[in-house]
C-alpha cells in the first residue's frame, strides 16, 4: 500500500502470541489483557533499549473490546480493563515517542468473539483515526472470504479517507488460502502494507518449522509480493518465550531478517533473559532486515537437512548485491554439521569479492573472491548468518545480473 508508511518493515510488540485472550484482571492483573500491560510494554520498549534498534510499535491484539458496541453503534473497549479509554491509551504510548496499533476484525465477530467490523466499516475507521491509531491489523474470522477481495480494500478506502496516516495489516491471503481461493496479491499489494499468509505461530520449534517451510515451499508465488510499504508478514517473533531454545531463537531472528518480515516481538519484556533480549536487539540483523532495497531473500540451496537463505541487500556496486546469507541445520543428530560452498556457488559473483562477516559470532572473514569456498559450523537447529558486502573492482563486469541465478 502506498500511504508512505512501513518502507521497511514495521518493528514493534504485539501482545497476542504471549497473552493471548487473558481478560481475567481480577485474578491475575499483571498478565492481563489491560491498559496497564500495554503501559508497561511501552515504558520497556524504551528503557530497555529496544526502542533505540527500532522497535516502534506498541500493538493491541484481540480481547480489548466490549462485548458489545455502544449504543450509537461505536466500538468500545472493555472499560474495566482499559477505564480510561483508548485514546489515553494512545496518547501515553505518543507520549514516549512510540506509535500505537490496535485489532479488529473484518467478520462479525473477531476470533475470540468481540464484534466485528461488518456495517460499520466507516464509523471504525474513523474511530481509529480519532484515538490517533498508527497500525490497524484486521483479523479474518467469522467473515466469508470470497468477500475479501471487495472488503478487505473497503476498509483500507475508509482508513484512507480519515486522514491519518495508518498501517493496514491484512489477514486476507492465509483465509482465503485456508478456504481454497487463490490470493490476488496484486489487489493485496494495493491495499496493505503487510499480511498474513500462513498459520498462527504458537510457542514451538515445530511450529517455526512449518512457517520457514511454508516461506520457502512457496516463495516463488511469495517472494515478488514484497517490497516497500506492502510485505509478507510470517507472524510475531516468539523470541524470549518458553518453546525456543537459545539456537532456534537465533534461527528465528535471522530468517526473518531474511524474509524481510515485519519485527513484532511478542514476548514478556518484564522477565526476558538477557541472551534472547541480544538476539532481539542484534542491530546487524535488524539492518538486514530493515534493508532499504525490500528485497525478500529466498532459499537457495535444501539437502539433507541443510539449508541457505540468502537476501538481496544494499550495497550495490554496479549489477551486484550484496547479500544476507543464513545457513540452516535441521538435522537432529546432536552434532554441529559443517558446510562448505563458494560464494560463486551461492550466486555471488562480482569480480572484486565480497567482504563477509558473520552476524552473531565476532568473526570477521575479510575479503573473498567468488571462487573461495567458505566453511561454516552449523548447530542442530541452529544457524549461522553472514553478511557479504560486495567490494568495487575495475575489471570487467556484466550488465545484467539476476540475484537469484
Ligand atoms: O486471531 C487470529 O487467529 C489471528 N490470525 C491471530 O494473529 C490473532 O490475532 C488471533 C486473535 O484472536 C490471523 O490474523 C491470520
Amino acid at each position: 500500500l502506498e500511504n508512505g508508511l512501513a518502507r521497511t518493515p514495521p518493528m514493534g510488540w504485539l501482545a497476542w502470541e504471549r497473552f493471548r485472550c487473558n481478560t481475567d484482571c481480577k485474578n491475575d492483573p499483571d498478565n492481563c489483557i489491560s491498559d496497564r500491560l500495554f503501559r508497561t510494554m511501552t515504558d520497556l520498549l524504551i528503557s530497555e533499549g529496544y526502542a533505540a534498534v527500532g522497535y516502534e510499535y506498541i500493538n493491541v491484539d484481540d480481547c480489548w473490546l466490549e462485548k458489545e458496541r455502544s449504543y450509537n453503534g461505536h466500538l468500545q473497549p472493555d472499560l474495566r480493563r482499559f477505564p480510561y479509554g483508548m485514546r489515553d491509551l494512545s496518547n501515553y504510548v505518543h507520549s514516549k515517542g512510540l506509535k500505537f496499533g490496535i485489532y479488529e476484525d473484518f467478520g462479525n465477530y473477531t476470533c475470540a468473539g468481540y464484534p466485528g467490523i461488518i456495517g460499520s466499516l466507516e464509523t471504525d475507521a474513523y474511530t481509529f483515526a480519532s484515538w490517533d491509531v498508527d497500525y490497524v491489523k484486521l483479523d479474518g474470522c467469522y467473515s466469508h472470504p470470497s468477500e475479501m477481495d471487495k472488503g478487505y480494500p473497503e476498509f483500507g478506502f475508509h482508513l484512507n479517507r480519515t486522514g491519518r496516516p495508518m498501517i493496514y495489516s491484512c489477514s486476507w491471503p492465509v483465509y482465503q488460502i485456508y478456504s481454497g481461493i487463490q490470493p490476488n496479491y496484486s489487489s493485496i499489494i494495493e491495499s496493505c502494507n503487510l499480511w498474513r499468509n500462513f498459520d498462527d505461530i504458537q510457542d514451538s520449534w515445530s511450529s517455526l518449522e512449518s512457517i520457514i517451510d511454508y516461506y520457502g515451499n512457496n516463495q516463488d508465488t511469495i517472494v515478488p509480493n514484497a517490497g516497500p510499504g506492502h510485505w509478507n508478514d510470517p507472524d510475531m517473533l516468539i523470541v524470549g518465550n518458553f518453546g525456543l531454545s537459545y539456537e532456534q531463537s537465533k534461527t528465528q531472528m535471522a530468517i526473518w531478517a531474511i524474509l524481510a518480515a515485519p519485527l513484532l516481538m511478542s514476548v514478556d519484556l518484564r522477565t526476558i533473559r538477557p541472551e534472547y533480549k541480544a538476539i532481539l536487539q542484534n542491530r546487524k540483523i535488524i539492518t538486514v532486515d530493515q534493508d532499504p532495497l525490500g528485497i525478500q531473500g529466498k532459499r537457495i540451496y535444501k539437502h539433507k537437512g541443510i539449508e541457505i537463505w540468502a537476501r538481496p541487500i544494499t550495497p550495490i556496486f554496479q549489477n551486484y548485491f550484496s547479500y544476507a546469507i543464513a545457513f540452516l541445520n535441521r538435522r537432529t543428530d546432536g552434532t554441529p554439521s559443517d558446510v562448505a560452498v563458494t560464494l560463486a556457488e551461492m550466486g555471488l559473483l562480482a569480480p572484486g569479492g565480497y567482504r563477509i562477516e558473520d552476524l552473531y559470532e565476532d568473526v570477521d572473514y575479510g575479503i573473498l573472491s567468488p571462487q573461495t569456498k567458505i566453511k561454516v559450523k552449523v548447530n542442530p537447529s541452529g544457524v549461522v548468518i553472514l553478511r557479504a558486502d560486495v567490494q568495487p573492482s575495475y575489471g570487467r563486469v556484466s550488465t545484467t545480473y539476476n540475484p537469484f541465478k
